[in-house]
């Protein structure tokens, strides 16, 4: 990889100024900056893309797909640079031309094409796969709209439309060569051909082109460049012009070319659970269909092979069951266009599908009414049917013992199609995300399937790449680990291990204080400049930073907040280490409850912000419109990692990972990961409370407890609640009763005063253990240390060996 110097880069950013714009950097403006960057950056990256793709065919390796509805990139002229090595060359340039990097930096909108965990964590494993010489590439959609961009008025969530392409977007390419028709609706005709075998033929489909957009996926210091392939939406050229000419009413072909580009017009902003909507079955028919032919269409130019071998070259690994469909697409295209006899493409398709599971929600479960698949897509419907009859079958006469439970294993049931059974019954693996997940799918949600399927069934924990995560939003750290270790822990981010010897060297930990202390400042500063609130650096920063959801238990913390607004007012002058509370969420825009919480941080923080009484000892912030950039900054300067979720509920968690690679300390549930950090940890390294997994489920199973028992012994609890019955939050009377319904009438679904009690003293723990600042940053350090442990690397060489058995190139 050639060396670039800062005078380089200086000197060609100037050159393309003038070139391309015509102007000199003196009267360049922080976007025109950013593109002269990002171009520069294009220009070193596209011949090794080109090298890379070739090296793929003339090797002819194995590669792997990710098929997944959502890849939440973020920004990428950062890790662009940091992965090929330009980093420091890039922000001395910019530094000697007068502009601040962050500024230049800040010019590009986030990728937000995603939710939250799963779409990250597909960002994460592309960005591990190159970097690991990995022949893998991402399938996606080019939503023109990404997640929701939050406003908070008057505590109330706002959701405004995030154009991210408004600019042009300089990391994509579009490959017009390579589009494909999709077809939806319509007709299918069966015949029979001479030989005997069955031949379907479509009518009256609705056509719509899909158009591939490139972008680069740069491996770390590594020459490789893989792909990340957005598909986009649009009309099949000339055929609205022709409709025209032949004077078909305009404004019907106006909709009908608006109703084409919806398809990839926005993402869904709702990860937990799937409304029945067409325009999302479409959405995922548009990716998959897609993206099965490309697949296809390379394997046959490129190996030369009988599409019966496609296994031994390809492998898909379906990013829950969003792209499902990918499944029954492969038969259709097997089967129809290639010829192949069912029995036939379903050994080659069952042998190239894989399945991650990402929740155990059932809400998050897709179904999909039978109704709506038959209509948009009746030949992949009738394909579904014939899979699940032959599943029906095969527990029929081999599965005795489970005859009684076809109606809840079947693919098909009570006029629903369920997309999980469908992507269990046709991959040859499936796997969780955190090891408590897994062994909740194979024990209780899909006891059934692992009984029928135990050898499909495996764990694979999630990670998050260290190379974002630490070394690109942490650089202060990064560099003092580098200083202390050695830098062989970027390579191979397990050497974080090393830490440990050091972990009692008092010079050593003053100086990750120091960092910390660093950082927290720098968010101090941008809390106020954002909010106009001032927060103290020295504060304990304790942040909760994920989608808003009910089991995810924002509201128990923002109840120990009031807890501790409460116990203030009453004795200002206690002694309590300052704190301050950081939260950043968006919630679905249709989930009233969710809104419903944000608006009661919103509405503490008010009045907690302003109380001169209390003497500056408690701050609430929430900032608004979370997302990729937003947690880059708050993440190193986080002290407390709340990560409270109702036990069982959240599958790994990778906010936990995160946070903990850069010195914080977790306070959480022996939920997701958290339990595997507390075990790689110990217990003195961490904050562990509340019910298990096993107790929740006991709950549940024996119908919940009774919540009401709490309020009426509890008087901190009682007071929280009366508080929000009776308006006492209310800045204009705003009461929060559909809370307090929730928690008393609803019988608290989520176990929020169950757990307060032990909430309440694990937290009076932390503050105790926050005062001794040497035995703090001794669990920090042990935290940085076995962090290594939930690199991506680590999570992508496990799949890459154990399911999808691809080999480095
Ligand atoms: O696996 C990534 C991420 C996990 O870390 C979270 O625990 C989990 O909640 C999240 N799941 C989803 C659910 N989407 N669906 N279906 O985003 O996945």
């Amino acid at each position: 990889m050639p060396q670039i110097t800062a005078s380089d880069l200086k000197e060609r950013i100037e050159k393309r100024l003038i070139i391309e714009n015509g102007m000199e950097v003196a009267n360049a403006t922080n976007k025109d900056v950013y593109y002269a960057l990002a171009s520069i950056v294009n220009e070193e990256i596209i011949p090794n893309w080109f090298n890379t793709n070739q090296k793929y065919a003339s090797k002819r390796s194995k590669q792997v797909y990710y098929l997944s509805m959502e890849f939440l990139i973020g920004r990428l002229l950062e890790s662009n640079l940091l992965n090929y090595g330009m980093l420091h060359a890039a922000k001395e340039a910019l530094e000697e031309l007068g502009f601040h990097t962050e500024n230049v930096f800040a010019e590009e909108r986030d990728a937000a094409l995603g939710n939250g965990g799963l779409g990250r964590l597909a960002a994460c494993f592309l960005d591990s796969l190159a970097s690991l010489y990995y022949p893998g590439h991402g399938f996606g959609i080019r939503y023109r709209y990404g997640l929701f961009e939050q406003r908070i008025i008057h505590g109330n969530q706002v959701e405004l439309p995030d154009y991210w392409l408004k600019n042009p977007y300089p990391w994509e390419t579009r490959n017009e060569e390579e589009s494909v028709v999709i077809q939806f609706q319509g007709k299918v005709h069966m015949f029979k051909r001479n030989d005997g075998s069955l031949e379907f033929k479509y009518e009256n489909t609705d056509k719509v082109m899909a158009v591939p957009y490139d972008i680069p996926v740069v491996g770390y210091k590594n020459n490789v460049v893989n792909t990340l392939r957005l598909w986009s939406a649009e009309p099949i050229p000339g055929t609205e012009n022709e409709r025209m000419e032949e004077n078909q009413a305009f404004y019907h072909d106006l909709d009908h070319q608006h109703s084409i580009e919806q398809i990839s017009g926005f993402l869904y902003p709702d990860d937990s659970s799937y409304e029945g909507k067409e325009l999302r079955l479409k959405q995922q028919y548009f990716l998959v269909s897609s993206s099965i032919q490309n697949i296809l269409k390379k394997f046959k130019k490129s190996y030369h092979l009988p599409l019966s071998k496609l296994p031994e070259k390809v492998v898909i690994q379906i990013n829950d069951t969003h792209p499902s469909l990918a499944i029954p697409e492969m038969m259709r295209i097997l089967m129809d266009d290639e010829r192949m006899e069912w029995d036939a493409a379903w050994k080659v398709t069952t042998n190239v599908f894989a399945y991650t599971n990402h929740t155990t929600l059932s809400e998050a479960l897709e179904t999909w009414p039978e109704e709506m698949i038959k209509d948009l897509l009746p030949r992949i419907y009738m394909i579904i049917e014939e899979i699940n009859e032959r599943f029906c079958q095969s527990i029929w006469f081999d599965h005795e013992e489970l005859r009684d439970e076809i109606p809840e294993l079947a693919i098909i049931s009570y006029g629903r199609v369920h997309m999980a059974r469908l992507a269990i019954v046709s991959s040859f693996s499936v796997n969780g995300v955190a090891r408590i997940h897994t062994e909740i799918l194979k024990k209780k949600e899909m006891k059934d399937f692992y009984s029928l399927f135990p050898n499909k069934f495996n764990n694979k924990t999630n990670g998050i790449t260290h190379r974002r995560w630490l070394l690109q939003v942490n650089p202060k750290l990064a560099e003092v680990v580098s200083d202390v270790i050695g830098s062989q822990w970027i390579k191979r981010p397990k050497q974080l291990i090393s830490l440990l010897k050091y972990s009692n060297d008092k010079a050593l930990l003053e100086q990750f204080d120091q960092v910390k202390h660093e950082n927290k400042k720098l968010l101090a500063n941008y809390i106020h400049q954002q909010t106009g609130i001032l927060i103290d650096d020295q504060s304990i920063f304790d942040v909760q930073i994920k989608r808003l959801h009910e089991y995810k238990r924002q509201l128990l913390n923002i109840f120990h907040v009031i807890y501790l607004y409460n116990e203030l007012k009453e004795n200002p002058n206690q002694d309590m280490t300052p704190r301050t509370f950081i939260f950043g969420a968006k919630a679905a825009p249709s989930y009233y409850l969710a809104k419903e919480v944000i608006k009661l941080i919103n509405t503490v923080a008010s009045i907690v912000n302003y109380d001169t009484s209390i003497q500056g000892k408690l701050k609430v912030i929430f900032l608004e419109n979370y997302n990729v950039s937003l947690a880059e900054r708050i993440i190193p300067a986080a002290d407390i990692s709340e990560q409270i979720s109702t036990a069982s509920k959240e599958a790994s968690g990778t906010g936990n990972m995160k946070m903990m690679m850069n010195g914080a300390l977790t306070l959480g549930t022996l939920d997701g990961a958290n339990i595997e950090i507390r075990d790689l940890v110990g217990d003195d390294n961490i904050f562990i409370f509340g019910l298990t997994a096993d107790e929740v489920l006991e709950y549940y199973q024996n119908g919940g407890y009774n919540a009401r028992d709490i309020y009426h012994t509890d008087d901190r609890v009682k007071r929280i609640l009366d508080q929000l019955n009776q308006g006492a939050f209310g800045v204009h009377d705003i009461e929060f009763k559909d809370i307090f319904y929730n928690i008393l009438y609803h019988n608290d679904p989520y176990f929020v005063l169950k757990d307060f009690e032990p909430y309440l003293e694990t937290h009076e723990l932390v503050e105790r253990a926050y005062r001794d600042r040497l035995t703090w940053m001794n669990m920090s350090v042990t935290n940085i240390a076995y962090s290594g442990k939930f690199s991506s690397d680590q999570t992508i060489r496990e799949y890459a060996s154990d399911i999808w058995k691809i080999k480095q190139v």
